[in-house]
């Protein structure tokens, strides 16, 4: 391993993990020592499962180590959040993660285990909060804010000062006109069109959007 490669380990083996390996492998500064998950996912392009959660302690004494979290989100639930407090009371550095294809502009605030995939899109002026998730193709123009643990599905689009609230999980496909405020644990439907703040935790759906 060079001097330069840091050791990384991916927690979960399916779906998002798998994407998020693709996304791994591609940069130079890390090392991606395989997957971590209860279920045995087998071979996941070419890397192992390196044990169950039990595993984590030790891996952890690594010098240097990082982690990715390799579980999505598709619903409201903090898991994400649960693993990040556990990660870190381990020690394991939680680096954001930018795949090679994305653009983000320079200035843009990324907290500790957002992923940015490939395709993606971040305007300047943007930040994005604690494990936040913008998903193969979104595109977040000028100065959106994410709060933590929010999942901008593939394709989803911000257009400028577009604020998400923490927990919220914008579908495949959905688009928010300028200025629009999105309270936190919202969930926005698959190519809902949003054009009016969305103010009370729930479930939007359809052109223009509505509360369900
Ligand atoms: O929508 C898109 C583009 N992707 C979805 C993604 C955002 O969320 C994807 O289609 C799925 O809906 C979902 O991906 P994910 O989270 O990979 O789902 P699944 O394929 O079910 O894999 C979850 C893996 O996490 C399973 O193998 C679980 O065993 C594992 N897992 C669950 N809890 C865990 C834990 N692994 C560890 N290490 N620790 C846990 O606490």
């Amino acid at each position: 391993m060079s001097a330069k490669t840091q050791p990384i380990v991916v927690i979960g083996g399916g779906g998002h993990a798998k994407v998020l390996i693709h996304l791994i492998e591609r940069l130079p500064q890390f090392k991606l020592l395989g997957y971590v998950d209860p279920r045995d996912a087998g071979d996941v392009l070419g890397f192992s499962r390196l044990g169950g959660d039990d595993t984590l302690p030790t891996l952890a004494k690594q010098s240097g180590i990082a982690a990715a979290i390799g579980i999505g989100k598709v619903r409201a639930g903090r898991q994400r959040l649960d693993i990040v407090e556990r990660l870190r009371k381990l020690g394991f550095q939680l680096p954001p993660l930018v795949a090679t294809s994305a653009m983000v502009a320079r200035g843009v605030k990324l907290a500790e285990a957002v992923v940015v995939m490939d395709g993606a899109v971040v305007q300047p002026g943007c930040a994005i909060g604690l494990a936040s998730i913008v998903n193969t193709g979104a595109m977040l123009d000028h100065d959106c804010v994410l709060g933590a643990d929010v999942h901008m599905g593939p394709r989803a689009v911000l257009s400028g000062n577009v604020t998400v609230g923490d927990g919220c999980m914008v579908g495949v496909g959905a688009c928010v006109i300028q200025g629009i405020r999105i309270s936190p644990d919202c969930t926005i439907g698959a190519g809902a069109a949003v054009a009016r703040d969305c103010l009370d935790a729930g479930t939007y759906v359809g052109v223009p959007a509505e509360r369900a």
